[in-house]
């Protein structure tokens, strides 16, 4: 993915991606990333990016000149872009989306609002607005985080590969079973004996369980569009009707 974000504090950014998987997608060149202050875009000798509203009302609003310049010093060398941007109105999130990003050719542009909101022209220049999820951040920096993190495990080569993604596509929808590593007993809370069985059928099995059992628990909602099969209904009717205590 390659792609650009505006946003008044470019450092909350770098902070992240300079470390970890992201780091190494970068190094890779698997991931690009160029980040703007729009503040370098505004003409003025106080440098201002934001004023009051129009109409009245508490807080200021991001002015459309600084954003409108930035994308037009972006778009003068000639690369296609996608422009999203980040706000509580926008589309959710989702594992999807990631996906759709992750294959996207041209560069992804990501606007970073901050205060009470952008000037509404801004939408002119906008492909689509997106938004993590049902709650209010105070900018568009963590947002902007969380989609490029998102994707950049989905690239080609940015993980240890192959086989964490192939169990993924086995619990798509599914919240992830219960995981063990030595020592085999601590603090007198044992792993549970089928992991050391070594009967990969048996392994498997009781893992399913365990992503159906908590899924059931936790996130119903998830069962209605998961991939199940008859096995799996099975079970969760047992689940349901009170069995399989733990
Ligand atoms: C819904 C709140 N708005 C009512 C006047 C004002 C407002 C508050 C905070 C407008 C923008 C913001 C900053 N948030 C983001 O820029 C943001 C965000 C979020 O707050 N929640 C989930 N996803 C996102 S993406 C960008």
């Amino acid at each position: 993915m390659k792609c650009d974000v505006l946003t008044l504090f470019p450092d909350i950014l770098s902070a992240y991606l300079n470390e970890s998987i992201l780091k190494r997608a970068r190094s890779k060149g698997l991931l690009d990333v160029a980040l703007y202050n729009f503040r370098d875009f505004t003409s003025d000798s106080h440098r201002t990016v934001d004023d009051m509203p129009y109409g009245g009302g508490a807080g200021m609003v991001l002015k459309p000149e600084p954003l409108f310049k930035a994308l037009d010093v972006l778009a003068e060398d000639g690369v296609p872009r996608r422009v999203v941007l980040l706000s509580p109105q926008g589309a959710p999130f989702s594992q999807k989306v990631a996906e759709v990003f992750s294959k996207e050719d041209r560069r992804i542009v990501f606007i970073c609002g901050r205060y009470e909101g952008i000037d509404e022209r801004v939408m002119s220049r906008v492909d689509e607005e997106i938004s993590i999820g049902d709650y209010v951040m105070t900018g568009g920096e963590l947002a902007a985080l969380v989609i490029i993190d998102a994707v950049t495990r989905l690239l080609p080569g940015a993980l240890g590969d192959a086989k964490s993604i192939e169990d993924e596509s086995f619990t798509w929808g599914l919240l992830d079973y219960p995981q063990y590593t030595r020592p085999r007993e601590y603090c007198g809370l044992k792993v549970p004996d089928v992991l050391l069985s070594g009967n990969h059928k048996d392994i498997i099995a009781w893992r399913r369980g365990q992503a159906l059992k908590k899924t059931l628990a936790v996130r119903p909602d998830l069962l209605e569009t998961a991939k199940l099969s008859d096995e799996d209904q099975r079970m969760i009717s047992d689940l349901r009707d009170g069995y399989g205590s733990k």
